[in-house]
């Protein structure tokens, strides 16, 4: 599957933290019910054979959805599982290299955090861009915090798509309008949510408004 701007409208990235009683798959599959346009599973602390595993039931289910899927850091569980790409941080390897071993159909997208590292990331093969912080979070500790000015720049120096992380929610969502950005990622704005659905959507309505 190859990337569509609108595909990062509502980009929702998995996190166990607010699981509770539920099944991961459970909760993505409220939001991919209501609308969520692309789902990255991220996983920090999973062996590979549970990893792929996972990999395989959320990838089902976002291939029901019809939308991308994509695994956080891991291109090995990438492969195993037939994800659709790969979301990978500045120091997660040679991005030539990790595009040969993907094939020109997957999707890689790049996390940057300056106009250099965006046009870097374009030049070598990049799909699509995630840029932020945009907002204080308290999901990734080592999130640095950048200004909308610096998320404007990279958004008018790349032509791939970008989506704005960190911190974003219904609250403060419409703070990126006019930045350029093709849409959001979120954590804990879907999955700390006690009604994911309805969170979706409300995310999903402002996000088609920047
Ligand atoms: N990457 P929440 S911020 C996974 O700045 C991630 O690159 C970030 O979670 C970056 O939506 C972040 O709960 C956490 O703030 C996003």
């Amino acid at each position: 599957m190859k990337i569509k701007k609108d595909h990062m409208l509502l980009y929702i990235v998995t996190d166990r933290a607010w699981l509770g009683a539920r099944q991961l798959s459970e909760q993505v599959e409220d939001s991919l019910h209501a609308g969520a346009t692309m789902v990255q599973l991220r996983e920090k602390d999973m062996g590979f054979g549970d990893f792929v595993k996972e990999a395989k039931e959320i990838g089902a289910l976002t291939k029901k959805y019809q939308v991308p899927f994509i695994i956080n850091d891991n291109v090995d569980v990438a492969v195993a599982a037939d994800a659709d790409g790969v979301h990978l941080g500045q120091e997660d390897g040679d991005l030539a290299e990790i595009r040969k071993r993907l094939g020109k159909d997957k999707i890689i997208g790049i996390s940057a955090h300056n106009v250099e590292e965006a046009l870097k990331a374009q030049a070598d093969g990049a799909d699509y861009l995630g840029v932020g912080a945009v907002f204080p979070t308290d999901t990734k500790k080592d999130a640095n915090p950048l200004t909308l000015g610096l998320l404007k720049s990279i958004c008018g120096a790349v032509h791939i798509p970008v989506v704005a992380i960190g911190g974003i929610t219904k609250d403060n969502i419409m703070n990126l309008a006019g930045s350029g950005v093709d849409g959001v990622a979120v954590i804990s704005a879907i999955f700390a949510q006690k009604d994911i659905g309805k969170a979706t959507r409300e995310l999903l309505d402002l996000s088609k408004l920047l």
